[in-house]
């Protein structure tokens, strides 16, 4: 008995340690001088600019002199960077070149640092004068739902030389673009932009982008799907993708140029100390399975469209997963799907449940009647 008993223990402690052993906590990148921030989000890829050149593993110039999709009037080189004393600078030059009157660089991570989802933080110094256009901002990998604005496009940080000491941060999307005049945009005003480092971060998840300057929070674009019934998910909010980083500095353009360029300002100077990518380290961390799914509802403005109020959790929902008649059907990442696939003017049974980052599922939801159209 007390054998038994002791055999009962050791199986027990052993299933024990083996679901610890399952919890190891993730391993920061070597790279990065803040490994942590509040012990959940981990850097998993930065440039601190310590060497005394460009990383190549890192980054790819972009060369053109194609203005940017917005009439710019740069062209963009390999040389127009320089990396020493802890810092990158992209220096915009006056100097004719290949049809252009000014030089400056582009540099992107793409195929190099693709991420879907986490923490960005950058610190940077902005370049001075009429006609300077900084950007910290992130593009699309591969541009599952089409050419821009279609598949997104986020911008961390904008300023413009003749507006100076206001950082601007954007989305643009299908629903939300310039071209529309629906952007969503913040902006803020920070004193000292062109004489000291100040910090810009945005915290990117699942139906939902917060973008901060020197730690303090002014935008929050997010994905509200009672807002958005009129168009599919993916429309309004895109952000589900793998995304990419840009730093350039552009000179004149639809927004930098519009009210000229001042030509005494050569050479302008765009400095960034950092940039660094956290991820959440959900699998030590979360703990907690789902809410359930509350007020599952049809739309009535987009045709075999349903939503629902979206699940909270306490590291974060994944996706969800939409079941037809007790059968898994499809996924969505955000509190809305346009069924398809169906039988028309069949009655359904819909059911819908959370699923977070590490698998825990919410209870399903109760089940909407549904005729496919
Ligand atoms: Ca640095
Ligand atoms: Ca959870």
């Amino acid at each position: 008995m007390i054998k038994k008993i002791l055999l009962t223990v050791i199986i027990g402690l052993t299933g024990f340690l083996l679901v610890s052993c399952s919890k190891e906590k993730m391993k920061p990148v070597e790279d990065s001088l803040v490994p942590y921030i509040d012990d959940e989000w981990v850097a998993v890829w930065a440039d601190e600019f310590n060497g005394t050149e460009l990383d190549m593993n890192k980054w790819t110039y972009e060369i053109d002199g194609n203005g940017g999709g917005n009439n710019e009037l740069q062209y963009y080189t390999n040389k127009n960077t320089l990396v020493n004393n802890g810092t990158l600078k992209i220096i915009a030059k006056k100097e004719n070149i290949s049809g252009r009157q000014y030089s400056s660089s582009r540099i992107v991570t793409k195929y190099k640092g693709d991420f879907k989802y986490g923490r960005i933080v950058a610190s940077a110094k902005m370049p001075s004068g009429k006609g300077t256009w900084p950007a910290i901002w992130m593009m699309p990998t591969n541009s599952k739902y089409g050419v821009w604005p279609n598949s997104g496009e986020i911008d961390i940080m904008e300023y413009v030389g003749y507006d100076p000491n206001v950082f601007h941060t954007s989305i643009h999307t299908k629903k939300y673009n310039h071209m529309l005049g629906t952007q969503q945009t913040y902006k803020k005003n920070v004193a000292n932009a062109e004489t000291e480092f100040h910090t810009f971060e945005i915290i990117w998840e699942p139906g939902k982008i917060e973008s901060f300057v020197n730690g303090e929070k002014y935008g929050t674009f997010k994905y509200t799907s009672a807002y958005n019934q009129e168009v599919e998910s993916k429309d309004a909010f895109p952000f589900d993708q793998e995304f990419f980083l840009i730093m350039n500095l552009a000179i004149g353009g639809s927004w930098g140029g519009a009210q000229g360029v001042d030509d005494n300002i050569f050479p302008a100077t765009f400095e960034i100390d950092y940039i660094r990518v956290y991820q959440k380290d959900y699998n030590y961390y979360d703990s907690e399975k789902p809410s359930d799914i509350k007020n599952l509802r049809q739309s009535t403005r987009l045709q075999n469209s349903i939503f629902w109020n979206e699940a909270t959790d306490d590291m974060g929902v994944s996706y969800y997963n939409i079941y037809v008649d007790g059968i898994l059907h499809t996924t969505s990442e955000l509190s809305q799907v346009v069924l398809k696939d169906l039988d028309k003017g069949l009655e359904y049974s819909i059911e819908v449940e959370a699923v977070d980052f590490v698998g825990n599922k919410s209870s399903k939801s109760e089940p909407l009647k549904f005729t496919f159209k």
